[in-house]
């Protein structure tokens, strides 16, 4: 089953909005298989986002995300890293369509409240690189027969 890397970053966290990410990925009938809250340092942040370094928004958004608490997660599903990017919506809430969790809860470009990996290739190198210890659980879901047709 494939993987995917979903961040509620330090805006999400402090907005107490964790709890709502999480329904709503659960909902869609993903599957959480490793979570971990810290506060990553900018090596780690640096890491991440190296695809924009030298950009104008770049210095801002490591700050940002080493700002606080960051809430990691790898979700577990068919076709997790397209589903999660339609669950969480384009890059921009203020453009981000209803329905999407960057639609309905935020407003800036800059506190866009998650990251989740868009690619195949971006989900393997993100995951590593926040969960270098690996440890993703497996188990079934209760209800994955009726997730899952034959
Ligand atoms: P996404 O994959 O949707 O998270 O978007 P990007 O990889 O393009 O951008 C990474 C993060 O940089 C975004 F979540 C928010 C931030 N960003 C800005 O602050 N300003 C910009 O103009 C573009 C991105």
């Amino acid at each position: 089953m494939e993987r995917t890397l979903v961040l509620v970053k330090p805006d999400g966290v402090h907005r107490g909005l964790v709890g709502e990410v999480i329904t709503r990925i659960e909902r869609k009938g993903l599957k959480l298989v490793a979570a971990r809250m810290l506060r990553p340092d900018a090596r780690l942040v640096e890491t991440h986002y190296a695809e924009h370094e030298g950009k104008p928004f770049y210095r801002p958004l490591v700050d940002f995300l080493t700002s606080g608490p960051v809430m990691a997660m790898v979700v577990e599903g068919e076709g997790a890293i397209a589903v999660v990017r339609n669950v969480v919506g384009t890059t921009d809430p203020a453009t981000s369509p209803p329905g999407t969790i960057r639609g309905d809860l935020g407003l800036q470009i800059s506190r866009n409240v998650v990251h989740a990996s868009d690619s195949p290739a971006s989900a393997e190198r993100e995951i590593a690189l926040w969960f270098p210890e690996g440890g993703m659980l497996e188990y079934e879901r209760a209800d994955e027969a009726w997730l899952y047709g034959e």
